[in-house]
């Protein structure tokens, strides 16, 4: 932990500097031998950071690397809570349950947890999450909001709103919002949310809230290809994972303020804007039977509101819907 942060120090000290900076700076700002710079200046190249050398002048960060870091993803980071302890892993078996063990272990709200890799990444209802190596963000955070369980499926909500607008923001995509909280962009699955919680009756306990995105893939497997696309993919550009990270989280925060004060009346008024399900045909698996129907409304709590062929509004609060035209 200790020569990582150290190594993180190193390259914002880097970072912040435009041209060079020498190892005796560095050693003397540190309180660390020349030799001991020299040796995490080679990790940082290792970690695929282009640092220029010169003799007399020292060392020169020419290019950042893509691969994610403590430092780099708190770097310029504005938001109160969120974010307020990021603890990085290059793998992990899923982010969501990582928190999880944090939260048992006394963690404050606002940790997240970000892997380069996860080897277990879920989805709900025990589906799979794929979230491969250096293309995707794949993160948790921990939530002690002071509300009713009943308020879970608005912190959802508020989530991928801000997630939604995130990615509109940064990179001016169509993106739009698959009822609940599934972010699609051309009818395509960009990111997906689930959200977690231990409660009691009335007071939630913690709650961890897992984001993943796919930022710079390039391919998925056959069974998602149909469904799945990435920023990369609708862009055509690479994106910068780490100033993505930190727009998601910005947003993520002002949305969730804005719920647990105005109990999402604004939030659910905005999300409607963004929700490519109202308007369109659905289909409802509820136990044995289909419910077949039009969206046409969100509820204050969360729930899509149907009106079904047989003209009756019915709220629907979880199941798997189909969205015509969608997936
Ligand atoms: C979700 O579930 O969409 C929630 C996904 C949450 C993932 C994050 S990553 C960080 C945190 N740690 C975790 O372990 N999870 C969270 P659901 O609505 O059930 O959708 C799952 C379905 O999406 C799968 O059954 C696949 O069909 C599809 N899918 C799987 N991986 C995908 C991907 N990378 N991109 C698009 N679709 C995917």
């Amino acid at each position: 932990m200790k020569e990582n942060t150290t190594k993180n120090k190193i390259y914002l000290l880097l970072k912040q500097c435009d041209g060079y900076v020498s190892g005796e700076k560095i050693s003397e700002v540190l309180g660390i031998t020349r030799s001991a710079v020299w040796k995490y200046i080679k990790q940082l190249r290792k970690d695929g950071y282009v640092i220029e050398s010169a003799t007399r002048k020292g060392y020169h960060l020419m290019q950042s690397s893509d691969k994610l870091n403590e430092a780099e993803l708190s770097y310029s980071l504005n938001t109160k809570t969120l974010g307020n302890k990021i603890i990085f892993l290059p793998k992990t078996d899923s982010t969501n349950t990582e928190i999880k063990r944090l939260a048992v272990k006394g963690y404050a709200e606002g940790v997240t947890v970000v892997a380069e890799q996860q080897t277990g990444g879920k989805g709900r209802l025990g589906r799979m999450w794929v979230s491969p190596s250096d293309t995707g963000l794949w993160f948790s955070f921990l939530l002690k909001p002071d509300l009713s369980p009943l308020h879970i499926a608005g912190i959802t909500l508020a989530c991928g709103m801000g997630v939604c607008i995130a990615i509109r923001k940064y990179t001016s995509l169509n993106a739009f919002i698959k009822w609940p909280n599934d972010i699609i962009i051309n009818n395509k699955k960009v990111c997906g949310i689930l959200t977690e919680m231990s409660a009691e009756a009335d007071k939630i306990n913690f709650a961890v809230v897992g984001i993943g995105i796919n930022v710079n893939t390039t391919f998925f497997p056959a069974e998602i290809q149909h469904k799945a696309t990435s920023l990369f993919l609708e862009k055509g550009i690479a994106i910068d994972r780490k100033e993505l990270f930190r727009q998601v989280l910005t947003e993520v925060e002002k949305y969730l303020n804005d719920y647990s004060e105005n109990y999402g009346i604004y939030v659910i008024d905005e999300y409607k804007k963004y929700c490519a399900t109202l308007g369109r045909n659905v289909c409802v698996v509820r136990g044995n039977h289909t419910i077949q129907g039009k969206a046409v409304d969100i509820a204050e709590t969360g729930d899509l509101i149907i009106l079904t062929d047989d003209n009756q509004k019915i709220n629907i609060n979880s199941g798997e819907v189909t969205v015509q035209g969608i997936y």
